[in-house]
């Protein structure tokens, strides 16, 4: 691994007043999403756990300080990170966002977001951008082509609770080969950094974030297989140092595994659970919902279309838990990570 040229980033600066996100605020009135909203729980036996390969061993990490970061996903404030999703495909109801309220490692309730359906925007992250207690959501608009006006831009859309505020630009990234793969405090300032990842060179890096203004880029080592990607971080402090830590899969050999961070720096990397590629699972979201203090794993099979949560004692699996199926694969499990 060495480290990669955070030059490569290309930042343009925006008027965020002349790119206010397009979205559709009509709430409620807009679209109504589809299976969300009223889950149908599966028979329980149809919902199996993700496949653990045998022979794997994790080399866990014992906790130590529980110093825990702010939830970066807990829109109604209840100590629990709730679940966003956003609608892809081409239905009717395609760009319509969903927030799940969870109660502890339970669904409680779908509240409607608004909607965006201009499906170049992807929902990169959560965290509380400004600082003001609330959870935002960090949306990248990257769908490079000549029809696409957009390409590059960064917004949050700065909530009260569960309802949009404004939107927020941030600096625009034009290079399409760079992609946000989540967001965590990892330098310790209360405002969220977020994690980019190039998928053609390799690099990956961090933007230390001063609210929504960049501080500086923070390179992290390059990892060149491209089998390996990013999932996320979010809430996922998993050693219990106090800095958030970076989940990553391998889509071909289906390991999975933990960069434990030091604040900005690397520091280790160590093994969790490997769930066999051709199953359907992606991981998909990290948070505590056991509210053990310890991060958990949120799993979307999009070829069954269960859900299911791993519940983590650090970076071991201790148990799982079937959450409402969503049947159809153009729901998109986005946060929080
Ligand atoms: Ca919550
Ligand atoms: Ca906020
Ligand atoms: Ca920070
Ligand atoms: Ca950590």
């Amino acid at each position: 691994m060495k480290d990669m040229d955070s030059k490569r980033l290309v930042y343009l600066p925006l008027i965020a007043a002349a790119f206010a996100l397009n979205a559709t605020i009509a709430g409620a009135a807009g679209p109504t999403p589809e299976a969300p909203v009223g889950p149908t729980l599966q028979p329980e036996g149809l919902i199996a756990p993700p496949e653990i390969v045998p022979g794997i061993v994790p080399n866990a990490t014992p906790p130590t300080a529980p110093a825990l970061p702010a939830l970066n996903s807990d829109f109604n404030s209840d100590g629990t990170p709730d679940i966003v999703w956003r609608l892809r495909g081409n239905s009717a109801s395609k760009g319509a966002n969903v927030l799940w309220l969870m109660n502890g490692t339970s669904y409680a309730s779908a509240v409607t977001l608004p909607a965006v359906t201009d499906l170049n925007w992807f929902i990169a992250g959560t965290g509380d951008f400004n600082g003001d207690g609330n959870t935002d959501i960090l949306w990248r608009n990257n769908k490079p082509g000549p029809t696409n006006t957009q390409q590059g831009r960064i917004s949050v859309w700065l909530m009260s609770g569960s309802t949009y505020l404004s939107t927020v630009d941030l600096l625009s990234v034009v290079d399409g080969d760079w992609h946000i793969r989540g967001a965590g405090d990892f330098d310790g300032n209360g405002s969220p950094d977020i994690i980019w990842r190039n998928y053609v060179t390799g690099a990956n890096t961090l933007w230390l974030m001063d609210g929504t203004n960049l501080l500086q880029s923070s390179a992290l080592p390059s990892v060149g297989d491209r089998g390996w990607n990013i999932y996320g971080s979010g809430d996922g402090d998993f050693d219990g140092n106090g800095t958030p830590d970076i989940v990553w899969r391998n889509e071909v050999t289906g390991a999975n595994t933990l960069w434990l961070m030091n604040g900005t720096t690397f520091s280790a990397a160590v093994s969790l659970p490997a769930v066999t590629p051709d199953v359907g699972w992606q991981i998909c979201a990290f948070g505590d919902y056991s509210g053990d203090g310890k991060p958990d794993l949120v799993w979307r099979n999009y070829t069954t279309g269960a859900n299911t949560l791993w519940l983590m004692n650090g970076t071991a699996l201790s148990s799982t838990a079937a959450l409402p199926a969503v049947a159809s694969p153009d729901w998109k499990l986005e946060s929080p990570r």
